[in-house]
């Protein structure tokens, strides 16, 4: 046994797919405990497995309990995660040692996600946002450590492009630097989350799920380490106008300025917040988003699957 498989727990349905080269999907806890309000994040939770399933892959929720490594959740771990919110340490690369040495519980962020995620062996990952560079990130070099981690770790996300709380620009910037494709599904404009355009292109754009498989498939063949970033944007009936999302966004920044909230709590705070400035609007988008991007990641999946040997 490889010695990181025993910090791992795998889900037998889960463990057997891998082993029989079907496809299988990795979906993270941190949008669970600190992405969205209890009980719709579990109702949310629940509805993107059924995505996946319903579109032929089988759903890996990841997130860690009493230190061990977990590899899809029963419903009771789910319930707890989505009850227990921001009181579950928001775990990233740098926390997954100490909560796993001191048996602790931790929701997974995209980059914790994925570590885990390649362990187990798992290549696609679907998500509502991303973390990136920070709206004033050159000053308070907050960079969310999802960058790095689509740079070096072996697993390819799903997500609905990059947020405006965030500053867009740098965030593909940066990227770029650290050599992240940046795919647009059926687009050509990099999705800003609520919005479905910011603007700013995508490096390639794709209008078929086998297409991006095969791109995954040369890359990982070639050794070249890393994600790719797979930008979907969020169903048109679902999208917010970018005015006046944009004002909400930075009546919040404002705040959460004025209220000295940093580091790691500043995205929980920014989608609460205009979550309730939208009276709710901003959450259905959101979960429809999630939902719209789960469906992606399954027929990526599905396609890759079909590309082995
Ligand atoms: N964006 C969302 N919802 C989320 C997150 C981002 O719309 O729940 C979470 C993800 O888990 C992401 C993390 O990996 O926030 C990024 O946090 P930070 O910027 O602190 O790295
Ligand atoms: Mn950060």
């Amino acid at each position: 046994m490889n010695s990181k498989n025993r910090y791992l727990d795998i889900l037998p349905e889960i463990a057997s797919a891998l082993s029989g080269g079907k496809p299988v999907v990795a979906l993270e806890s941190t949008i669970i405990s600190h992405g969205m309000p209890y009980p719709k994040n579990i109702e949310t939770a629940k509805r993107v497995e059924q995505v996946v399933r319903d579109n032929g892959a089988i759903p890996a929720t990841i997130a860690i309990l009493k230190g061990r490594l977990k590899v899809g959740l029963s419903d009771g771990e789910l319930e707890y995660l989505g009850k227990a919110g921001t009181d579950v340490i928001k775990a990233s690369r740098r926390d997954i040692p100490f909560l796993v040495s001191g048996q602790k519980d931790g929701a997974t962020t995209v980059a914790a996600t994925m570590i885990i995620a390649a362990m187990a062996g798992i290549q696609l990952f679907a998500t509502g946002g991303i973390g990136g560079v920070h709206r004033g990130g050159e000053n308070s070099m907050d960079i969310s450590a999802d960058l790095e981690e689509l740079a070096n770790t072996d697993v390819s996300v799903v997500c609905a492009g990059i947020k405006s709380i965030l500053d867009i620009g740098r965030t593909l910037e940066y990227l770029e630097t650290v050599g992240v494709p940046v795919v647009g599904y059926k687009t050509d404009d990099v999705p800003a989350f609520y919005a479905s355009s910011s603007g700013f292109k995508v490096d390639y754009r794709c209008d078929n799920p086998l297409e991006i498989g095969k791109a995954i498939r040369a890359k990982y063949d070639l050794g070249l380490n890393g994600g790719v970033l797979i930008t979907n944007p969020v169903p048109q009936i679902y999208a917010l106008a970018p005015e006046e999302i944009e004002k909400t966004i930075h009546d919040a920044i404002i705040e959460m300025d004025n209220r000295g909230i940093t580091g790691k709590d500043t995205t929980p705070f920014l989608l609460a917040r205009i979550a309730e400035q939208t009276q709710g609007e901003s959450l259905e988008t959101n979960i429809e988003l999630v939902l719209n991007n789960a469906k992606l990641a399954a027929d990526i999946a599905v396609a890759a699957s079909g590309l082995r040997g």
